[in-house]
This record gives C-alpha cells, structure tokens and sequence, in this order.
C-alpha cells in the first residue's frame, strides 16, 4: 500500500484517529471502524497504521474495476501471437549466436555484474503449508529447503565465477519476520549475510463485492501481497536498486521460490539478454499440455507478454500449429533478466503503472458481528511480466522443462513437492547413464534415489568432470547416493 494519507497537522492519537475516521467515512469506508470501542489501546494503533496507509483513491479503482471485471466477452479477446524464440533446437547459426552470448554472460558473471533476485512473498495457500514457502523440504534425500537449494546455487556460481553472490529477497510484510529468522538461523545457508538483501512488497486491503475493505480481525484489515508486480516498486523503495548500483550490479537475474531447478546463473540467457539490450527478457519451456496452469508468453495486440492461464480463452489454450503442437506452448517458468536502468526508469517519479488483475476469492473474514464468514470478495495484483510490455526489446529463451522447471506450488499431485522431488531424481539419474555408477536400489517415486549438492555439480558435464576429478558419491542408510559439496567433505 503506497502512503496516500494527506499530512495530519494533528499528530496526537486523538489527531491522527479523526482524519482517519474522516477519510474512511469520505471512502465509503466508515465500517472498518465498527470494533473500535471494544479495542485496547494496542489494537486501535495496529488498525490506525494499517488505515493510514491506504490510498483510497487506488481502492476506489479497485473497487470500480472488481464491478466491471466480469467475464470477458469474445469480442475483447486480444490478438495473440507466439513470441519469436532463441530455441532449444538450435541450427549452426543459433549454436553460433548462443556461444558468443555464453561468453558475454560469462564476464557479466566475472565481473559481479549479476545481483540474484528471489520472489517469496507469496502466501502459498495452494500448499497449504503454513510458513514461508522457502522453508519447505525438498531435497530428495537432503531434505533440504527451496531456500537452501536456491543458496547452494548461487554459492557455487559465486566459485565458479570468483565473487561473493548478492542475493535480493522478496518477502510480504506476512512472512517477513520468519523469513529472515530462518535465514539467520541457517547462517544464512553460507552466504554473507551482508550479501543478503531483504525487502518487503506491499499489501492491499481485500474487498469483498461492493467494494468494501474486509477486516481479519476487528484490529486488522485483511490484506494481501499486491502481487509479484509490486517487487519493481519495492525494489526501487527499499534501497535494492541504490545498493545494486553501489555494488556495481547491472543485471537483475530473477527467479520464483518454488523452482528449485532454476539456473539464476545461467550465462546463455543473460549474454542473450545483454547482447540484445533489452529491458527484460524470460525463460519458457513447452507448455506439457494444454491445461497445464502456466501463462503464455506472446505478442499480444503486438506487444510482447504474458496472458495468464486463467486469463487465456479455451479455444487458444487448445489451438495447434500445422505440426500438432499446441500454437501457444511458450510457457512462462518465471525467470527472467531485468536491466537495473530498466526498472530504474520504471520506477522512477514513484510511479509504476502495470495492469491490476483481479483474484475473486470466497474468504474468510469478520462479518457485521465478529464472527468469521465466507465473504465473496477478491484480492488485487499486479504481475511482474506486464513489464514485457514496457520493454524495447525482449528475448525469450526456451530452456528444457527436465533441467529447468518443476515448481512445488500444490499439495499433492502434479507441481508438489512429490513431484519435484521425483523429477530431481529423474534429472540426476540421467547424469549416472554411461557413468559407470550403478543407480541405487532406493526409489524415489519411480526413480533411484539420488541427490546431487549444487555444489558438486550443477548440470550433467560438471557432475562427469567431478567423478573424473575422482569424487565420488556416498550410499545413504536408505539406499540413496548423495554427492555432497567435495569442499565440505575434505
Ligand atoms: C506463476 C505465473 C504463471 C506461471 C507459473 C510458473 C503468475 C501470476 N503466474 O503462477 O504464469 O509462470 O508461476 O511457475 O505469476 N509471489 C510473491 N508475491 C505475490 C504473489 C506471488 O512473491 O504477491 C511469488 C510467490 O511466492 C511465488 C511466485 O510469486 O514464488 C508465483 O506466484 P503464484 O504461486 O501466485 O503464481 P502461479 O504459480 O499461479
């Protein structure tokens, strides 16, 4: 929520108490107030600062928005087109292209121009775990956490390319707190802790249909991240980008949470990014079907960017080319490159515009009486790919789904934690083949039960060069194989 409140020549409780009660009541808002008398002195100032922070202008937009917002007729269906793709495939003059890119990420990479960049402010309901989503397990054997993995990665860029990584991270105001405690508490998983940035997104209040600020609880509003648009923002309000700057960092290289396989130091895609000056740019993989909930990337209405799954019309989601293929299959993994000057320039003056997308939701918040009821409402977002659009130019890279993607976003099934787990071991499993290791006898899900460390090896070449090297993995109680950092070992 950016601090719209006028200031109050009134600074004293009673002051501050009346120009809010004032601007409510102008807002249509004067029912949040409804507990006050039954508050203690603690409550009031927790609802007071909440409310002070809320423009009302903005949520007079959302509220206006969330009344229009009803279905999109057909005839409002933007024209959608498949993005021009550095592909997986690639011919002798892309093989070319990508090994002169490959050369310039790698000074980038040499030089600290890369600050990494981690979206964790989610709330992770679809989870349902209740904390933040980082601290989840999901090493196949290490039971390591997405943190933790994500860490590893970036220390073992950080020696393979000579510097210390500087790592930016994404937290709401929800799960701030025990982020940084877990990070503390784990040492901050090797890495400096003055080479970890925290900062925090923004929340908005949740209306229900009308328009309505709901409460959690008679002192609190409800309110939820403003989605992972709103990290350009705070990047830029949290001193992230003076520090980058500072630092000497250029390039932004970003990732989500829940992707243990992403590679946020991959020199391909951010050579390609560079030596195409764009703005920003992303990593897709081949959508696996046509139901499969990733947005597509595309030039919609001719302008590069994102159409969420949700918000994709059922007879694109299903059209094929004339190979069979799925038209629109340039699936969105959420990584991408984003110049420093180019968020610069986006946030500059404090003003960022990117579309608001709304989330109806069935919620659970105080009624006219305290008790909890399901309220129809919706929350609000702003997605950080509508930046696509604000870009001059943009790569998209495709990258192989196997390497680079299996997000934990639900509780069982496709895209949990089982999944990911099994499709870690299905990666690393590959790397065994003309090895001369057997696979283990532990499973899995259907495959052998082994975990390699980011740090022994992060793809398959380096895990060969290590066994050459003669490092060698260890057998679990279990029946796994591990292959742990060999620095740590020796
Ligand atoms: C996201 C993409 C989708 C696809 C997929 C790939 C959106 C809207 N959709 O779908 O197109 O690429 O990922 O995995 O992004 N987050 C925040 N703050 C917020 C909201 C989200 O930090 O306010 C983080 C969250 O912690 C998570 C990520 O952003 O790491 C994705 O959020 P999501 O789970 O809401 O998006 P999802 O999985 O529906």
């Amino acid at each position: 929520m950016s601090s719209q409140a006028n200031s109050t020549p009134d600074n004293t409780f009673a002051g501050r108490t009346h120009t809010e009660r004032v601007r409510a009541d102008a807002a249509g808002q004067a029912h949040v107030f409804r507990f006050w008398t039954e508050l203690d002195e603690a409550g009031r100032e927790q609802l007071l600062k909440q409310l002070q922070a809320v423009d009302y202008e903005l949520l007079g937009r959302l509220g206006a928005l969330l009344k229009m917002d009803e279905p999109a007729p057909s005839e409002s269906t933007p024209e959608l087109t498949p993005p021009d793709l550095f592909p997986l495939a690639r011919d002798e003059g892309a093989s070319a292209i990508a090994d002169l890119a490959t050369a310039q990420g790698n000074e980038l990479l040499d030089g600290g121009q890369v600050g990494y960049m981690i979206v964790a402010g989610g709330q992770g309901s679809r989870l349902g775990y209740d904390g933040p989503k980082g601290c989840f397990p999901v090493g196949p054997l290490s039971d390591r956490t997405l943190f933790e993995l994500h860490a590893r990665r970036l220390l073992a860029a950080g020696r393979r390319h000579g510097n210390a990584p500087v790592w930016y991270v994404m937290t709401s105001p929800a799960n701030d707190a025990p982020t940084r405690k877990f990070f503390e508490e784990n040492g901050h998983f090797g890495l400096e802790p003055t080479n970890v940035f925290f900062f925090s997104q923004d929340m908005l209040p949740a209306l229900d249909l009308e328009g309505r600020m709901l409460l959690a609880a008679k002192d609190s509003l409800f309110l939820a991240p403003n989605g992972h648009g709103g990290s350009l923002a705070a990047l830029a309000s949290s001193g992230a980008l003076e520090d980058m700057e500072r630092r000497g960092i250029t390039l932004i290289s970003y990732f989500q949470v829940d992707n243990p396989f992403a590679r946020p130091a991959d020199a391909l895609f951010l050579g390609l990014h560079r030596r195409a000056g764009a703005g920003m740019s992303s990593k897709v993989v081949a959508k696996r079907d046509a139901g499969e909930k990733v947005g597509v990337l595309g030039n919609i209405d001719g302008v590069m960017g994102c159409i969420e799954y949700s918000d994709l019309a059922p007879e694109l989601r299903e059209a094929t080319d004339e190979t069979g293929n799925l038209l629109f299959r340039a699936g969105n993994i959420a990584v991408h490159a984003l110049d420093v000057s180019f968020v610069k320039e986006l946030t500059s003056g404090g003003v960022l515009s990117l579309p608001w997308h709304v989330a109806r939701k069935t919620m659970s918040a105080l009624g006219e009486t305290a008790d909890e009821v399901a309220i129809a409402g919706a929350k609000f977002e702003t997605f950080v790919f509508d930046a696509l659009a604000k870009s001059a130019s943009s790569v998209t890279l495709e990258v192989s789904r196997e390497v680079e993607f299996s997000p934990v976003k639900n509780r069982d099934g496709e895209d949990s934690a089982d999944s990911c787990r099994s499709d870690l071991c299905r990666m690393f499993a590959s790397w065994l083949v003309n090895s001369g290791i057997e696979a283990p006898q532990g499973r899995v899900g259907e495959f052998p039960a082994i975990e390699v460390d980011p740090l022994f090896a992060e793809d398959r070449d380096e895990f060969i060069q290590r066994l050459r090297d003669g490092h060698v993995g260890q057998v679990t109680a279990t029946g796994g194989l591990r292959f742990e950092d060999p620095e740590a070992i020796e």
